[in-house]
């Protein structure tokens, strides 16, 4: 495997950063977690849109232009012969001093890895996935705006080590007032009554690339999608549930803190979903 490091395709083993990189100190960078598919990149240019808004948000200057770090994602991808595969790109704030202050940083680290990532056992697209709430909040938007994909990922680790304490694979967040937020690094979507629902950014949701696809999905099958705050009980009282996310897809949930989604299988409405996406990703990207 060849990485791209600050314009260089390096070995996988010589892939490295340093320790003064502010993005091991401080977790002070931003990343894009992006898919290939078929020889296809998929939402290339919403990727990068994202990564430009988060190193906006955070006062760090790309080095790079859109179409620069468009052209290198897919160099990556053909220096590693890939067709299909996941894409990580990241950016640091660089090497600098001991302490916060970033003013020290001269030049942002850009990285590009083009591997493969499997977040969920196949099988669990087929009989869906149980899920539960765990005890850690989901950082508050004042805090640290959850549009931001920074490099940041405590919270989300913790929550995530929390249901796998418990036997689950994958975690509810909540936020401080106790409606809905996302799951650990998948957005969570409802079914009820003939109405999709989605949390909004304002509760601690990610900007999901793949929550704006289902939305198209949806907006195809004619049926609305709300963005609201939601409850757990509006999640146990779901008729269908689904996660998205550029590593899971779409996935199906069948449980919720113990209560059966619906009759407790995948739902007809999920299914189609699942089936659309898989009809899109390979046409609508950039070719490699
Ligand atoms: N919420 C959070 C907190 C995320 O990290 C999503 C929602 C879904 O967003 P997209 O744009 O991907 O539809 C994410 C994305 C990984 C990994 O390595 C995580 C994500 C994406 C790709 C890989 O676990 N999270």
């Amino acid at each position: 495997m060849k990485v791209y490091l600050n314009g260089d395709f390096v070995p996988k083993d010589e892939a490295r950063v340093s320790v003064f990189d502010h993005g091991v100190l401080y977790g002070d960078g931003i990343f894009e977690g992006i898919r290939l598919y078929d020889g296809c990149v998929f939402k290339l240019d919403e990727h990068l849109e994202r990564l430009e808004l988060s190193a906006k948000a955070i006062l760090l200057d790309l080095p790079m232009s859109r179409e620069e770090l468009a052209e290198a994602v897919c160099e990556t991808c053909r220096q590693n012969g890939l067709s299909n595969g996941y894409i990580r790109l990241l950016v640091t704030r660089g090497v600098g001093h001991l302490g916060l202050s970033p003013r020290g940083c001269e030049t942002p680290t850009v990285v590009i890895i083009a591997g493969d990532i499997q977040l969920y056992p196949k099988e669990y697209y087929e009989e869906g996935l149980k899920i539960i709430t765990v005890p850690t909040r989901r950082i508050s938007p004042a805090a640290l705006p959850p549009m931001v994909k920074s490099l940041n990922y405590l919270n989300n680790i913790l929550a995530k080590i929390e249901a796998q304490q418990v036997g689950f694979l994958e975690a509810i967040m909540l936020n401080d007032d106790g409606f809905v937020a996302e799951c650990t690094g998948d957005n969570i979507f409802i079914l009820f009554k003939d109405r999709l629902i989605t949390t909004p950014t304002s509760s601690g949701a990610l900007r999901g690339i793949t929550r704006d696809v289902a939305c198209n999905i949806a907006s195809e099958m004619e049926l609305a999608t709300e963005m609201e705050n939601l409850t757990r009980y509006d999640l146990w009282s779901a008729e269908e549930c689904f996660l998205t996310g550029t590593a899971a897809e779409i996935i199906p949930v069948v449980e919720v803190d113990g209560r059966k989604v619906g009759n407790g299988k995948p739902g007809d409405v999920t299914k189609s979903f699942l089936k659309r996406f898989k009809s899109k990703v390979s046409v609508e990207g950039r070719k490699i």
